[in-house]
């Protein structure tokens, strides 16, 4: 190991982190710590509410412990991975402390995601243990989890909130603590949380117990979150978004209170937000828009809301405008990136800049570079790719040296895909997308992904995805399939019904898919997925 490099991803070069530790950026703290610190300053407060069960800090406090005492006990070791695949339930957090006082690394997984990405994270990451809910929207995640324990042979343990079938309730996993080992530094890994991607598999990010603090206590800060905001966490609970922007994690660590929202609709979130006095959430574009829709005749009272935050995928000016009296609320964008990078607008920022502009980043020290195709930087305030580099922005993903190559530059700046411009107040506008995603109203979808599943159907021989606008998502996933000579080709709802076969997650199912016998080429003879993305006349394909 040379400095600067862990076995497993790059990390920040020994003169960076000096500088992040000596501005006062990285201060040496641990997830586990802080909460027993939180618990030790103020044990009555309320932490996390779910339905009608408060926990105190104390009480996670302890519940994190426990559980801690009990997979240490079934044999789960610091530096251990375990793929977390919780909804917005109060073991996530028992889960994720207990983990995090360990030592050992959750990978987050989202609820949606299915047997083709669980088993893929299990496998890849070498998961010892995989915890899920028994169900969740109708799903049994139970008998999915027995297949995986088939795909993935480091698997030991299914750990089930609620009824566990054959495998292990969660329930039944604290134990009384004992002796606990001490328990990770600042500077080690913390989790691994997944990237949108726009490769075949998606990456892993490693985030430190000391970078990931200090992107909450600098959210925190310009988010104005104290001991007195009411978080409702209505998107799922593992996203950065929610989690750390300054989602559930920051509110935590300003001693504020977690509401936990088993589903983003506004029929589910309004009542918590009356009963709860909820005084910030964070939502997607489409979401946020569907929430204005509905407040305008809501019996719910909504005026505790002081910020709502959007972000996750481009919010146009003209549902921004929208959004602006629908809450009575300080309307905040958010861009950011669970691979580093935040961007917010300021509460005071002038209206004008809230709409038009997705902010600006969290830390001084976040460097910024726009450049043209060639890597030069592009003039003051023209669109360019946007590479990225500081004291919480990765420089590496876990086990992928091959995809680092490409995904940074030489001095440790990561290449975000995204399109950009700046403005004169230091405002980033985001023009577009480089990277071959799809980003489905703040879901992120590789297009490569698709693409091969798409080609393993016997009847495909070529296949391409892009995005089409879509008015209500910004985005959908259009497939676009060449037949194999004599074969047809399946329509929509077939094509839908064998990638889910494949265990693929709902999300990323082709809204359209169309039939063609030749895809458009650039100048060089390459696939011109800029023309395919243009909206096809009405009518044409399915
Ligand atoms: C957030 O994180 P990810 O990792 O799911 O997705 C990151 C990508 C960005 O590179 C960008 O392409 C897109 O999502 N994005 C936006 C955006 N926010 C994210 N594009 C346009 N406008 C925005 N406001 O999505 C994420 C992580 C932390 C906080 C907020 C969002």
């Amino acid at each position: 190991m040379t400095p600067g490099e862990s076995a497993a991803a790059p990390t920040w070069p020994a003169e960076f982190a000096a500088r992040y530790r000596a501005a006062g950026w990285w201060r040496g703290e641990t997830f586990g710590a802080m909460l027993r610190d939180r618990a030790a300053a103020h044990p009555k407060r309320i932490a996390l509410t779910a339905g009608d069960r408060h926990l105190t800090y104390a009480a996670l406090d302890e519940a994190a412990d426990r559980m801690a005492a009990g997979l240490l006990a079934l044999g789960i070791a610091p530096g251990d991975r375990v793929v977390v695949q919780l909804p917005n339930v109060p073991e996530f957090f028992e889960v994720i402390f207990a983990l995090f006082r360990i030592g050992a690394l959750p990978v987050f997984a989202l609820p949606a995601h299915r047997e083709a990405e669980i088993s893929y994270f299990c496998s890849f990451t070498e998961a010892v243990a995989y915890v899920i809910p028994a169900t969740w929207e109708g799903y049994d995640h139970r008998a999915l989890a027995t297949r995986v324990l088939a795909a993935a042979p480091t698997l030991r343990h299914v750990l089930v909130a609620g009824e566990p079938g054959g495998h292990t309730a969660l329930g039944a996993v604290p134990r009384d603590p004992v002796a606990t080992p001490p328990g990770p530094n600042p500077e080690d890994l913390a989790f691994l949380q997944l990237s949108g991607g726009s490769t075949g598999v998606p990456k892993l990010i490693p985030r430190t117990h000391d970078d990931y603090l200090y992107s909450l206590r600098g959210s925190n800060e310009i988010c104005g979150v104290s001991a007195d905001t009411v978080y409702l966490c209505a998107l799922p609970a593992a996203h950065n978004f929610p989690l750390s922007s300054p989602g559930t994690l920051g509110t935590l660590y300003a001693g504020g209170r977690v509401v936990l929202s088993p589903r983003p609709d506004p029929d589910t979130a309004f009542p918590l937000i009356a009963r709860e006095r909820v005084t910030l959430t964070a939502l997607v574009p489409p979401l946020a828009l569907a929430w204005a829709e509905a407040a305008a005749g809501t019996p719910h009272d909504l005026g505790t809301l002081r910020v709502l935050q959007v972000g996750g995928a481009k919010l146009s000016r003209e549902a921004a405008t929208r959004l602006l009296p629908a809450f009575g609320a300080t309307l905040q964008q958010v861009f950011g990136m669970a691979e580093g990078l935040v961007n917010y607008t300021r509460l005071d920022d002038p209206e004008e800049l809230i709409v038009s502009t997705q902010g600006r980043p969290l830390s001084p020290d976040d460097e910024l570079r726009i450049v043209d195709e060639e890597g030069r930087p592009v003039p003051p305030g023209a669109p360019g790719h946007l590479l990225t580099r500081g004291p919480y922005t990765i420089r590496g993903y876990w086990r992928a040296p091959e995809h680092n190559a490409r995904a940074f530059t030489p001095d440790g700046f990561y290449r975000t895909g995204d399109l950009v411009r700046l403005t004169p107040t230091g405002h980033l506008v985001v023009t577009g997308r480089a990277k071959d995603q799809i980003n489905r109203g703040g879901e992120k979808v590789a297009a490569e992904e698709i693409e091969n599943h798409l080609l393993a159907h016997p009847a495909v021989h070529d296949a391409e995805v892009v995005a089409q606008p879509d008015p209500y998502l910004g985005e959908r996933i259009c497939a676009y399939l060449i037949a194999r000579q004599g074969a047809e080709l399946p329509g929509r709802a077939a094509v839908r019904a064998w990638l889910r076969a494949r265990g693929l997650a709902e999300y990323k199912l082709p809204d359209l898919v169309r039939a063609v016998t030749a895809f458009p080429t650039t100048g060089v003879g390459k696939v011109s997925k800029r023309h395919l993305r243009e909206p096809a006349p009405p009518g044409a394909g399915s």
